[in-house]
Formats: C-alpha cells, structure tokens, sequence
C-alpha cells in the first residue's frame, strides 16, 4: 500500500482534524449509496452520478478553503458539496425535491447550491464552472476582498471544452483568483482519457497559460489537502489562477446506469483495494493515531447521520405549484 508522504509534521499531531476528515469522506461514500438506493426506491428524479473512489477529492480540496471561498462543483459533486461543508439533511432533502430543499426543490443531485458555506452551485454542463469561476474570480477582485478564492471543479474530459481552455486564459490575463481543480477520474463517461486526449500529462495545460499547476495523488486526502493548500496560498501571493490535478479514480459507474463494457473488473477491484478510505484508515491505524475500532465508530456516527437525514428528508413538504417560478430569475 502506498505511503502518505506528510510535509507538515504537526497534522498528525491534530486527531481533531485528522477524524474530521476521516468522517467527511465516510459521509460522501455512505451519502452516495443511500442515495443511490432511494434512487432505485423510484424516490429521486433526473438522474445522479456517483463520486465513489474520489471521496479525497472533495473532501481534501474543502478542507484547505476557508469558510468564504468560493466552490463550483461538477455534475459529479455531492462530495464537493459535503466537503465544503452543506449540511446534510438540507442536501438530502433537496435529493428527493422536497421544499426545503438546498435549492427549494429545483434542482436536484446536479445543482446542489449553498450560498452561507461558499457553494455557488453545481453544473450539469460539462465545462461550464470555467466562465462562472472567472466571474466569481472577478468580483472578488473588483471588490478587493482580502483572503478569498474560488476553487472551479472539472473533469479530464472537461478539460478538452472550450469553455475551460478560454476561461484558464481569461483568468491569467486577468489575474484572477482562481483554482481550476481538475478531477482526473480516467474517464469522461465510457471514453478513457487518452482516447480523447494527445497529451494526458494536464499539468501541462497550464504552461499554456503563463501560470503554475501543482499535481497530487488524488486518492491521499492528506495530500490533496496539502497540495490545496499550497495552491491557495501561491494564488493569495501571486494574484493569478493555478491548476490543479487531483489524480484519481471512479469506481462507481458513470451514472445511474453503466454495464463497464469500457473497463475491466481487476481495473475497479485495484481502485477499490486502493480507495481514499481504505488508505486513510491503514494510515491512521499503522500510524497509531486510531484503532480499528474507533474508525469504525466514526463509520457508525456517519451511518446514524445519514439514516437521519433520509427519515428528516421523507418527512418534509413537496414543492408547491404557486412558488414555480420564485427564484427564477431569467425571463
Ligand atoms: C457540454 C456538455 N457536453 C456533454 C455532456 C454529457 N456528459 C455528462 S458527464 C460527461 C463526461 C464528463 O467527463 P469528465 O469531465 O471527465 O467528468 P467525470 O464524469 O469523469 O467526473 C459528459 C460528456 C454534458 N453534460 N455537457
Ligand atoms: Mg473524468
């Protein structure tokens, strides 16, 4: 099993922190297969797609923003959004579009929004967090408000839109404070990476650009987070986006549906050997810094939480015709 390579010593002084994340990646894993269940209860509309296998993503990257930054999450960004702190019971209610709803009901699995914790959405559009990053970058900067980023989610395969390429560039000529955070799961849908892109080494992409790219292994949440945060305080000190590549792997399946003809079974069995939350735990347990059991505990106290959210969820009112068009705001 591969190291966890720590650069600050003091972390694994911090149980506090260290549980904290633990818990939050068990929350996004166990969150994701209870609503994949209600999914197939018929209770969830639209559709869904899983971020099991990436739960370090999420969950580190979140943890190196502060409460204020901005964060624009994927169509696959329950964990996103569970990372950056949206409470669950509000999530879950939005899951079966209920009123009270993170979005009133509106939105769903892919628009998971939470304006107090920094989170101004999620995107159904493939690419399309790039333009709203730089947005958000620009208002930040316009306003001159200190100590703050917005950190854009996108995939591999998004990283071929041009929405992405044109708002990577609008970002640095601008200087905008903005983290583009590439999720490098393998796939964009059925297609591997390098049947859809020449150079899968993405660091690279931000040569392009005039500015820097960090790299990590997106499956060491320890890693993520120090990497994070390391970028944060370069686009604090340089006043210009960077990119990172989280390097990582999904082994649930596209979305609600997928037979995996585009992948082998020992392919997913190795990335579920090695997942976020099985390295987490081997590094804490060997690390003395929990046991086995009082992991498990932290899986209990995940798993009583979220069995509350659902019966919370259950509970609350449907939406109701007369409020269609409140908080619409297009005409
Ligand atoms: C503009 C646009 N094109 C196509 C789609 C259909 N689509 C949904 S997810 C997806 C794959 C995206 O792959 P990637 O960016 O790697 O993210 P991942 O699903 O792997 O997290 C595609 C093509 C879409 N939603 N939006
Ligand atoms: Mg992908």
């Amino acid at each position: 099993m591969e190291g966890f390579n720590v650069k600050d010593k003091s972390l694994l002084e911090n149980k506090e922190f260290l549980q904290e994340l633990m818990e939050r990646m068990m929350l996004v894993h166990t969150f994701e297969e209870r609503a994949f269940w209600l999914f197939g209860q018929g209770l969830v509309h639209g559709t869904m797609h899983l971020s099991i296998g990436e739960e370090a993503t999420g969950v580190g990257t979140s943890a190196a923003l502060t409460k204020d930054d901005y964060m624009l999450a994927t169509h696959r960004g329950h964990g996103q959004a569970l990372g950056k702190g949206v409470n669950v019971n509000d999530m879950m209610a939005e899951i079966l579009g209920r009123a009270t709803g993170t979005n009133h009901g509106k939105g769903g699995s892919m628009h998971i929004c939470d304006f107090d914790n920094g989170i101004l959405g999620a995107n159904g559009i493939v690419g399309g967090n790039g333009p709203i990053a730089c947005g958000a970058g620009l208002s930040i900067k316009m306003q001159n408000i200190p100590n703050r980023v917005c950190a854009a989610f996108f995939g591999d395969g998004a990283s071929n839109e041009g929405a992405i390429l044109e708002s990577m560039n609008l970002a640095s000529v601008w200087e905008l404070p903005v983290l583009f955070i590439l999720t490098d799961n393998g796939y964009g849908m059925s297609t591997a990476k390098a049947k859809a892109t020449k150079t899968v080494d993405f660091g690279k992409r931000a040569d392009a650009f005039g500015f820097k790219a960090f790299e990590c292994d997106g499956n060491n949440v320890l890693e993520v987070y120090e990497t994070v945060k390391e970028a944060r305080e370069y686009v604090m000190n340089e006043h210009g986006p960077v990119l990172v590549v989280e390097n990582t792997y999904r082994t649930s399946g596209h979305s609600k549906s997928d037979n995996n003809k585009y992948r082998s079974k020992e392919e997913i069995k190795y990335w579920e050997d090695h997942s976020p939350i099985i390295r987490f735990r081997e590094f804490l347990v060997e690390n003395k810094i929990f046991t086995n059991e009082e992991v498990d505990a932290m899986q209990a106290t995940v798993d009583k939480k979220i069995e509350d959210a659902i019966e919370y969820a259950k509970a609350q009112p449907q939406p109701v015709v007369a409020d269609l068009e409140a908080d619409v705001y297009a005409e």
